[in-house]
């Protein structure tokens, strides 16, 4: 279904969304169609087809039906379950905290350090611990950026040093303080396990630490960072998809402008 067919119709087109009880939609409204996937550590079979079945109506999935089995080694199976989900949300009980600024271009943004900071921004970032994964830093600090969108390198009032990935903590920070940096930015995308959280609270305690916490402007991001993760966790912010060098320069020199 296209967003956008669907809001320009969408007076005409149904009048029971309910917003307190928001559900998948399928084919029609309300109905709770949805299709989950995952794998058993089982052999695939009639008895695991089943299993996986029973597992999908523990979920919440009324009628599930396995549309697909597949063998993926001698005792693994992945499933693909299609039903229709009997939970449903209260979408007006939901309060995301939103960052209030608007987001500046890269050019505006450039002005608004020449006047307001007088200064280049020195911004320093890495792809931190054990995280191997370098493109979603690259796409918010590389010269070509990411989706039409250019980095951090390519802005004339920011100095970007992008340190890459596996990047200690400490070694983070020592580079951090040799380069004079003002902001942070660290990417983690690996989530198994929670490694992410533990490193991303390991950096804010080494900080801690040494008393360099005040000292910059700590940003984090990955697929599965969320703000309210990032806040948590001591960070001033936290960006996931969607969010490109745009966003993090504008909360970043603004924020550094009401520190002043
Ligand atoms: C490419 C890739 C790899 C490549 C990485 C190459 C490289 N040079 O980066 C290689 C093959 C090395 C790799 C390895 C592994 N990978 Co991998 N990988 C991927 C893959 C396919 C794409 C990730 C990606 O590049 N996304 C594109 C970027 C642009 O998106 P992004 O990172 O979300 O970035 C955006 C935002 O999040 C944000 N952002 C990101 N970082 C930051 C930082 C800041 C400061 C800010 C402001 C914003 C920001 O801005 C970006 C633009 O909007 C994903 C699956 C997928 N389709 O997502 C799996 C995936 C991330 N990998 C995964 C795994 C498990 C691994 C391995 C552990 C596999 C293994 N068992 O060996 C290893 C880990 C090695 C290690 N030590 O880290 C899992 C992670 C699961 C989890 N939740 O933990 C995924 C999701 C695959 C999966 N479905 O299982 N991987």
């Amino acid at each position: 279904m296209s967003g956008g067919l669907y809001s320009l119709e969408k007076k005409e087109f149904d009048k029971t969304l309910d917003l307190k009880n928001v559900r998948p939609y399928g084919d029609t409204m309300n109905d709770g169609k949805m299709q989950v996937s995952f794998t058993l550590p089982l052999e695939d079979s009639e008895k695991s087809t089943e299993a996986a079945r029973i597992l999908a109506e523990k979920m919440g999935l009324t009628s599930p039906d396995v549309v697909c089995h597949k063998k993926l080694d001698k005792d693994f199976t992945f499933y693909v379950i299609y039903g229709n989900l009997k939970h449903s949300v209260d979408y007006n009980s939901i309060n995301i905290k939103t960052v209030d600024v608007n987001t500046m271009t890269m050019d505006e943004t450039d002005e608004y350090i020449r006047n307001n900071i007088k200064r280049k921004v020195i911004i320093v970032g890495a792809s931190t611990g054990t995280d191997a994964h370098t493109v979603g830093i690259d796409a918010i600090m590389n010269m070509k950026g990411y989706a039409g969108h250019y980095g951090l390198e390519r802005y004339d009032m920011i100095e970007a040093y992008n340190l890459g990935s596996q990047v200690e903590n400490e070694d983070f920070i020592k580079k951090a303080v040799e380069l004079n940096a003002d902001v942070l930015l660290v990417s983690q995308t690996v989530t198994q396990k929670d490694v992410h959280i533990k490193n991303l609270i390991n950096l804010v305690e080494l900080l801690e630490a040494e008393g360099l916490r005040d000292k910059f402007i700590l940003i984090c991001g990955g697929a599965r960072i969320t703000q309210k993760l990032a806040k948590e966790l001591g960070y001033d912010i936290g960006f996931g998809p969607g969010k490109f060098a745009d966003d993090v320069a504008t909360f970043a020199v603004t924020e550094m402008v009401n520190r002043q």
